[in-house]
């Protein structure tokens, strides 16, 4: 079972000049739970080797950490990644599942209830909820869902949701508290001055809205 609570999501282009596998490595340290990698203009060779330095760098953490290939289900077979993560005009989810089976967990991205009650009917393992908010990082999104779209995707589906879109250290923990199970980031963590305590800040936030949704006196 994959902990999606801190989901990482890269981009080399937003990185300010480190690499993918240091910006990783700080991640994880800070407390990241999960990775994905996502290249939009990387040459498959390259893309390649990438992955494949990313999955040994997860594997042999004292608790390794599941890697997640974005888009790309041929570099996730290649590699033997944990997950593929699929878009709305990405391989349908069915074709996806025909080729790897269980072997790997398939995530798709959810722009609306309609999309996630789909995906969860069609067997999907996770969804991503997007874009929770607006973000400069992807220009091709659907309007936000807001706070309000977490709650109502929440209210209808059972599978684990992660929120991605703007989300930060001082909005990531009402993401949760509207019912997600965890917040996935790209610029909150690969553009920090420091992506460890970026990681680990966030993941402060995480834990501590979910005590709060757990404790007796919370009467929200
Ligand atoms: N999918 C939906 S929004 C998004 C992706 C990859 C970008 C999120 O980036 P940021 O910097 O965390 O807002
Ligand atoms: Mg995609």
């Amino acid at each position: 079972m994959i902990d999606y609570s801190l989901y990482l999501v890269t981009d080399r282009s937003l990185s300010l000049g480190r690499t993918t596998v240091n910006i990783v490595r700080a991640a994880v340290a800070g407390g990241v739970t999960c990775v994905q990698l996502r290249e939009k203009s990387c040459p498959t060779k390259a893309f390649i080797e990438e992955a494949r330095a990313l999955k040994a760098l997860l594997d042999c953490l004292e608790t390794p950490i599941p890697l997640i290939i974005n888009d790309r289900l041929d570099v996730a077979l290649a590699i033997g990644a944990n997950g593929i993560h699929l878009g709305q005009s990405d391989m349908a989810l069915a074709d996806a599942r025909r080729l790897v089976g269980t072997t790997m967990c398939i995530g798709i991205s959810a722009e609306s209830l309609e999309d996630a009650l789909r995906a969860e009917a069609e067997g999907a393992d996770y969804i991503g909820i997007s874009p929770v908010f607006a973000t400069p990082t992807k220009n091709d999104t659907a309007p936000p869902l807001g706070l309000d779209g977490i709650r109502r995707i929440r209210a209808a589906v059972q599978l684990p949701l992660v929120g991605i879109g703007g989300i930060h250290q001082e909005n990531a923990g009402a993401v949760i508290r509207a019912g997600a199970d965890g917040v996935a980031v790209v610029s909150a963590i690969v553009s920090a001055a420091c992506p460890r305590s970026a990681a680990s800040a966030l993941k402060q936030q995480i834990y501590s809205a979910r005590e709060k949704e757990h404790s007796p006196w919370n009467t929200l």
